[in-house]
């Protein structure tokens, strides 16, 4: 049976009040909880997703009658966030979509590129839009760059306005008591567009975020991770090499929160060396994965002390402040996770190896 959260909790995780969420209930009759023997409401996934999405499109600066007339057309046309999506009624969805952006890429169309990305999420949803239609279209592109059907300007200005776009999806709300997290890719790996939709999942569902982009020292993980408490440091890579070449560094940010590595480069065993969470599928079912694995904690209720502000001027390359003693509960809780990852096979999506890359002008 789905689990059902109740108002208090729908409200926390969503960083909004209890009094909001039930105008939203009295005025745009926007979700029906279901009620508890006792009379409490009980929201659903959908639920929270639903008012997500409410909130992402007011941080954009919609109306709110406008925002919720977009909701229902979409609830309408029977479009939904991938995971409660069928594959093939995503696919039969989404092919145009992608087919529309290739197009505008080809002709190197900016509006026509952007226009084709907006509507992606229009249609379905942040996280359809990401997994049905965003990282498809990066895998054609992947394949058109290695065998020269499109150049390296093609490959760059595609890059860029999807990475734009998936940035713009960030919801930033202020952080006292939520789950923090530090997210992005370790030094020479530049491609960090994976890591910013699990940063900008993260954020849509209630944790604070730090994204720190591509090419980023461990050491400057290290520092942010220490400085801020976080629960949880999110590593991407598309080479086994990025994670293998920097175990020692890995495992002292092991050390102060939880890691977690994911991308075609992750793998069961180098979690399993690092005492990592070993994150599988794409970025959307990350996040699942990671969100259901370290739950909100008592202490995520608490607003900080006062004067414990996070000193990031403290946070500079190759000088590492003193790490805070290890937190063995999380570390106890990884290893049982790399354990369970071991058995469950390796990471979804391409494997590494050696790139399709001879000949190719170098960007
Ligand atoms: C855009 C792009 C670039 C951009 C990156 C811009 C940016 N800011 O990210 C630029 C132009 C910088 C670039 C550079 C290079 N690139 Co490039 N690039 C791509 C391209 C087209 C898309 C990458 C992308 O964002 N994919 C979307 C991600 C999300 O998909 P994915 O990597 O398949 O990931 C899957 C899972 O692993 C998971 N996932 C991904 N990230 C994460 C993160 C987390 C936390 C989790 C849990 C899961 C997860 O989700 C996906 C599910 O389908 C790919 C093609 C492709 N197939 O991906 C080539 C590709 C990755 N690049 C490639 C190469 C060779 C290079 C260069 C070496 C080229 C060169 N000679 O200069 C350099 C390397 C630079 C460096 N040091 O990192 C090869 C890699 C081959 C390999 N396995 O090593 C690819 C596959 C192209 C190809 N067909 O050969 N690239």
């Amino acid at each position: 049976m789905e689990t059902r959260m109740r108002i208090g909790e729908m409200a926390q995780r969503l960083g909004i009040s209890t009094d909001v969420l039930r105008a939203w209930e009295r005025r745009y009759d926007l979700f029906e909880p279901e009620r508890s023997t006792g009379g409490y409401r009980l929201y659903s996934a959908e639920d929270e997703r639903i008012a997500r999405d409410l909130i992402a499109l007011r941080s954009r600066g919609t109306p709110i009658g406008t925002a919720v007339e977009q909701l229902r057309a979409r609830a309408a046309a029977g479009a939904h966030e991938a995971d409660g999506a069928s594959e093939e009624g995503s696919a039969g969805e989404a092919q145009p979509l992608i087919d529309d952006l290739d197009q505008a890429v080809r002709a190197l169309d900016q509006v026509g590129a952007t226009a084709a990305v907006r509507r992606a999420t229009v249609e379905l949803g942040v996280e359809g839009a990401i997994s049905a239609v965003l990282l498809p279209y990066l895998h054609l592109l992947g394949e058109q760059w290695a065998d020269g059907t499109v150049s390296v300007a093609h490959e760059h200005f595609a890059s860029h306005t999807v990475r734009r776009h998936v940035g713009s999806m960030a919801v930033d709300l202020p952080s006292v008591g939520r789950r923090v997290a530090v997210v992005g890719c370790p030094s020479n790996e530049r491609h960090d567009i994976g890591s910013l939709m699990v940063a900008v999942v993260l954020s849509r569902r209630g944790w604070s975020v730090r994204f720190l982009g591509g090419d980023t020292p461990l050491t400057v993980f290290d520092s942010v991770a220490s400085t801020l408490r976080a629960d949880a440091v999110v590593l991407s890579g598309i080479r086994g090499s990025v994670f293998e070449a920097q175990l020692p560094l890995l495992r002292r940010i092991a050390d102060v929160s939880i890691l977690a590595i994911g991308g075609a480069g992750a793998s069961a065993e180098v979690a399993a060396q690092l005492g990592a969470l070993h994150l599988q599928g794409d970025p959307v079912a990350a996040v699942s994965q990671l969100d259901a694995a370290i739950p909100l904690r008592l202490t995520h209720l608490t607003p900080p002390r006062r004067g414990r502000s996070p000193d990031l001027a403290r946070v500079t390359p190759g000088r590492l402040p003193p790490s805070p003693t290890p937190r063995s509960a999380p570390a106890r809780w990884a290893s049982a996770w790399s354990a369970r990852d071991s058995s469950s096979g390796g990471v979804g999506g391409r494997a590494t190896g050696s790139p399709a890359a001879g000949g190719r002008p170098a960007r």
